[in-house]
């Protein structure tokens, strides 16, 4: 494994994508839109260049997220991978990539995480909202030097609904003006906004709204209501027949809460002998840290991080633990 790693500049990384080659793209596990939008939107970029890209994820393509795409590529019809640059997006540390990392070797992370661990050459911009506000950047610089002339509308959906999802639709406090401006040139493109926040906000499953309403009878207040926490054991979920890509709506439902300072949902899925833990913030703490204690990872307002125990009674109170130390 290389130790010393490199982070590059952003004209360096214009200068690395403005080469015509062959692309393998990876991103982390549990994809949301900027990670997918993000890929793809990269993907379209390295075709309008005149070289070939294929799209990898360790895990599949969320039901909510094909309107973005049909489908993956599969690693077993790449053909030779040694001809391929590997780059990543969205990826704040190799164990996100899961199995693919086993057989891939990334030269180039784009990435957005505040707290990464760098595990090869790359860019990283924490003022970004979402990893595709870089891609669009790049793309307009490719645009300039005359690199490229033009990018087909579904490069511009892909960005568009990347930064929406990481914005949650422009409400977060990652939401810049840059943010703001980039989406207005995209709108200006003529792509139809309301229908992609539509089917990233408006548009549920009877499953995950039954998920949701689980999660509002689980949630429980800590330290006078200034925590909220929804907490899912292996057992609840199988009996209560959640789905796993439905996961996401504990800690949004969690993170609603009036008052709640800190919410943090964690579960732990049937069949795993570990807890995964979100967290979020709307006041001073950072859970970027707090997440870090247990070797996760993030943004200061949003935070992850997995915890190796299945007792998920015991995980919400070593994690409250360190919250209390920043409250
Ligand atoms: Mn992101």
């Amino acid at each position: 494994m290389k130790t010393e790693t490199r982070a590059l500049s952003f004209f360096e990384l214009c200068d690395e994508l403005a080469k015509k080659q062959d692309s393998l793209i990876l991103f982390h596990t549990r994809p949301d839109a900027d990670a997918v939008g993000s890929a793809f939107a990269l993907k379209l970029i390295i075709e309008a260049l005149g070289a070939k890209a294929y799209c990898l994820c360790a895990d599949e393509l969320p039901r909510r997220l094909r309107f973005l795409t049909d489908s993956f590529d599969r690693l077993d019809s790449v053909g030779q991978i040694d001809s391929y640059r590997v780059i990543t997006v969205d990826c704040g540390s190799a164990s996100q990539l899961g199995s693919l990392y086993e057989h891939l070797k990334p030269s180039l992370a784009i990435d957005h995480h505040r707290t990464s661990t760098p595990f090869c050459d790359g860019y990283t911009d924490s003022a970004a909202a979402a990893t595709a506000e870089i891609i669009y950047e790049v793309s307009q610089d490719l645009i300039e030097r005359g690199a490229l002339t033009s990018l087909p509308r579904r490069f511009y959906e892909c960005v568009y609904a990347a930064i929406s999802s990481d914005t949650g639709s422009f409400r977060y406090s990652n939401t810049t003006p840059n943010t703001h401006r980039i989406a207005a040139e995209i709108i200006a493109r003529g792509i139809d906004a309301a229908d992609i926040n539509h089917s990233l906000f408006e548009s549920k499953t009877l499953s995950e709204l039954r998920a949701s309403a689980a999660a509002t009878d689980h949630l429980s207040t800590y330290i006078d209501g200034r925590v909220a926490v929804v907490a899912f054991s292996a057992e609840q979920l199988s009996r209560l027949e959640i789905e796993r890509e439905h996961y996401d709506v504990f800690i949004d439902v969690a993170r609603s809460l009036a008052g709640a300072e800190v919410a943090f949902s964690v579960r732990c899925a049937p069949g795993d002998r570990y807890c995964r833990v979100s967290m979020r913030s709307c006041g001073e703490v950072d859970v970027s840290r707090i997440c870090a204690a247990f070797g996760g990872g993030g943004h200061i307002r949003a935070a992850g991080c997995t915890v190796e125990l299945d007792d998920v009674n015991e995980v919400v109170k070593r994690v409250l633990k360190e919250i209390e130390k920043q409250l």
